[in-house]
Order: C-alpha cells, then structure tokens, then sequence
C-alpha cells in the first residue's frame, strides 16, 4: 500500500474516537456566539466549522498542523500535502512514494484538450480551469463507488484517489491553459523527472536558466496551500462536498470562489497599484513621492490593495517568505524596490489614517511582483496560480471530513422579521 495512505489507514480509526468521544462528553459545551451584526456580516468571527490541517492565528499568521508556514517555506508543496493530510512531514522514502503515485497519475485525457479548446477565445483562465476540473468528474472513483455502495467508512479512501488523480493532473491542465489562452504554443508535456512545482514551471515554458523560476514556483504553491476552513473557496469545497458531490464537484466549486475579487484576484490589484506607481513615477519613486501617492490613493477613497487582512494583524509570514525570495533573487528589479519601499511606508500611512485594523502587508502585496520579474506577466492567470496550490488544502480537507463522517452542511439562516423580533426580545429583557 502506498505509504501516505497506509499511513492515513492507520490514524484514521484513532481520529473517529477522538471525535466520537469528544462529541459524547462535551456535545454541548458552548464554543460561539453569533450577534446580529454577524448574520448581516459574512458570519465573520463565528467558530461554527472544524478544520485541522491549518490554523490562521491574528498575531501570527498560518500554521500548517501546529508549524508556522515560515518554517515550511523550503519544503515542497508534495510534502506540504503529506503534512496537511496526516499531520506529519514525509520522511524520503515517503516523499519519494508520494511523488511516484502522483508521476502515475499524471496524464490528461484528450478529451480535457478537446473542451478547453471548444472555449471561447475570451473565458477567462480561472473559467477554463475550474471547467476542466468539473469535466475530468467522469473519472471519479467516488462517485462510481458510491454508486455501487461503497460503505461510508471506506469514503475517504475514494475520495483521496480522486484528490491524487485530480492534483496529479492539476500543473499539466493549469500550464496547458496558460500556453494555449495567451498563444504561447501547443501545451508542453510533463516531465517525469521533475517533482510537482518545478514541473508546472517546465510546463509554463517561460525561460529559467538558472532554476529560480522553479524556486518560485515551488514556494509559491507551498505559501498558498491552505488558509483554515473558513476562507470562501474552503468553505464552498467544504459544502459541495458535505453532501457527498465527490472531489472533482468540491474543488470546482472551490475554485469559482476563489476567482472572486476579494478572495483569489486580490493578487491582481496589488500588481495594478505597483506597475501603476512605477509608470506615474518612471520608475522606482523617492520615499517623498511614494508617502504622497499614498495619501492620494486614501484621500480619493480607495484602499492600498495587499494591506490589511479579515484576520491577520501582522506581517503576513507569507508576505515575508516571498520578500526573502526577492532580496535574494530579484533585489534589483524596479517592481521587487517598488513592492519593497511600499512595505517601508505603507504601514505607517495606514497607521496615521487609523481606519485599516491592521496596516501590514498580506501575501498578495508580493506575488504578483516576483511573478512579473520572471516574464509571467499576464495578471488574468495568477488566480490559476493560486487554484493549483489551494487545491491542496481544499482535497486534504475533503478526505479528512470523509474519514470523520462529516455531515451534510446546513445552517439555519432566519429572515429580517425574526431578527427584528429577537433584537425587540433582548431591549425587552435589558429594560425589564
Ligand atoms: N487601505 C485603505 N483602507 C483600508 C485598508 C487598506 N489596505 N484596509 C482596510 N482599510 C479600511 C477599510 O476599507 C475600512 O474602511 P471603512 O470603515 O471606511 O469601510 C476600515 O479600514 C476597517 O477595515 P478592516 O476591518 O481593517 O478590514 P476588513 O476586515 O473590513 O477588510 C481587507 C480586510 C483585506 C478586505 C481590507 O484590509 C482591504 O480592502 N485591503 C486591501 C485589499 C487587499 O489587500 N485584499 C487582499 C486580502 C488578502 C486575501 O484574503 N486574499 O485572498
């Protein structure tokens, strides 16, 4: 049996009790409150999901299973998949399996090829994505076997084959859709030899003569895994697949949030605002020029796109994972000084105006720089970029709510009149 799996075989059992046993004696034990401001307000701060392949902590940014994701950054995304999965980090022989399941894996049918190129010339990349993923569903061993009566404890044994088959096939799809909607040429074959990151870099087909490109590409998917179970594209693959839509359903679904521009297309802006800042100024502005441009962009209403976060309240690790990979391999390009002077001010304009909950910079203030400094410069694909890597996150925590049984999301949601009724209900009481 492969070694992540046989693994997984035997956490799995453990795990059912550890739940069994805490939902029998502390069932009831009260975790949340929700306001009226929550319900009107995205359910913001509501502790009403489980999920422990990750954890977002306000003051220090995300872990993956307990490890800061700045103490992952030189891993690869493969062994980032392994940690996410089954909480600990894959020894050689284990990444090396791993890796091999995932080379097995990888060949796309013609008929993904077939559908892509039937698109309209103008779909948008995160569209062609998301519908090769829905398309490739006719492979889906979960659904076959659900069919067939799979029994309920064997669920996420199906459901970590179609998430292997689907990330195995996710570079060579991505990098296919890249050459093929900005006329790059035919699609570029995978090459064995290469582990999942620098493959998809390969696929790309941008020039890479000393591997940093790779390098990038690597950490980029790594940065991007997993962001807890909440986020829109979590939670959205999280319902689709409570009702046991199986993987290929889930990660689209995940996916067409992602494509949203408060979530995965945040990346895009923050380029816009920096190569907008290089072209007003000719180049890299002095610190007087940048403080002004600053305030200007506040003062006209809009915000500084890659600072502030829903949760974070300090420099995003991710954000300084990347920022390391600058300083390294790009110091001296205009658009990495311009990301690095905006990071030396913003935050204290930001404080100054006192309105943003937290002045520093999240992980899209940077992406999109290094990107661009390596001639991937066309800002309509970064959200695929982001996709490839989430779906790592979105099928660990697919298979993980399989193996626990999850069940089926549903909420209550209750109407304007109900709520008034409640808020007249506590004056009511306070008055009393
Ligand atoms: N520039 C200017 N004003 C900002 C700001 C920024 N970067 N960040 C927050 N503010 C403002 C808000 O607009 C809000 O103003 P109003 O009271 O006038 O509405 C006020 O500060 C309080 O907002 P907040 O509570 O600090 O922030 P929110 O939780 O409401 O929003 C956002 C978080 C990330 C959406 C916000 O900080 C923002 O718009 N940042 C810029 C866009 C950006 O970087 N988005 C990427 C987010 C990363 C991500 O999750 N990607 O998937």
């Amino acid at each position: 049996m492969p070694i992540l799996k046989d693994k997984l075989t035997q956490q799995i059992p453990a795990l059912r009790k550890e739940a069994q046993a805490l939902l029998k004696e502390n069932g009831n034990t009260v975790i949340s409150e929700v306001t009226i401001a929550q319900a009107f307000g995205g359910m913001r701060g509501v502790k009403g999901l489980v999920c422990d392949t990750s954890v977002v902590d306000a003051d220090k940014g995300l872990a993956v299973r307990g490890i800061p994701i700045g103490d992952l950054a030189d891993r690869l995304p493969e062994e980032i998949f392994y940690l996410l999965l089954s909480g600990e980090l894959p020894d050689k022989a284990a990444l090396a399996d791993f890796q091999g399941e995932l080379r097995a894996r990888a060949q796309v049918p013609d008929y993904i090829w077939n559908v892509l190129r039937a698109m309209p010339e103008d779909s948008h990349p995160m569209t062609m994505f998301s519908t090769a993923v829905l398309v490739l569903e006719r492979e889906s061993v979960f659904r076959r076997r659900y069919a067939e009566g799979m029994p309920k404890d064997q669920y996420w044994e199906a459901a970590l084959e179609d998430s292997l088959q689907l990330l195995a096939k996710l570079p060579t799809i991505a990098a296919g859709i890249y050459r093929m909607h900005y006329g790059k040429g035919n699609p570029i074959p995978s090459n064995p030899a290469l582990d999942w990151g620098a493959d998809y870099a390969f696929m790309l087909g941008l020039p890479d003569p000393d591997g940093q490109f790779a390098n990038l590409m690597r950490l980029y998917l790594t940065l991007h895994c997993d962001h807890e179970g909440g986020n829109v594209s979590a939670f959205t693959s999280h319902t689709v697949g409570s009702a046991l839509s199986d993987p290929y359903y889930a990660v689209s679904a995940g996916l067409d949030g992602l494509a949203g521009p408060l979530h995965g297309l945040a990346n895009q802006e923050c380029l816009h605002f920096v190569l907008g800042t290089r072209k007003k100024f000719g180049g890299v502005p002095t610190d007087a020029q940048l403080r002004e441009y600053a305030w200007n962009t506040l003062k006209e209403g809009h915000v500084i796109p890659g600072y502030g976060h829903a949760v974070l309240r300090i420099t995003d690790p991710r954000f300084t994972a990347f920022h390391k990979f600058g300083e390294r391999v790009c110091a001296q390009d205009d658009v990495f000084r311009i990301v690095d002077r905006i990071f030396a001010l913003v935050p204290d304009v930001l404080r100054e105006q006192g309105k943003a909950k937290d002045p520093w910079p999240n992980v899209d203030a940077i992406s999109g720089s290094l990107l661009y400094h390596f001639g991937l410069t066309e800002f309509d694909y970064y959200t695929v970029l982001f996709g490839v890597s989430r779906a790592l996150g979105l099928t660990s925590q697919l298979v993980i709510n399989r193996a626990l049984g999850t069940p089926i999301t549903r909420p209550k949601s209750v109407s304007t009149a109900w709520i008034k009724g409640a808020a007249a209900g506590a004056r009511r009481a306070a008055a009393a």
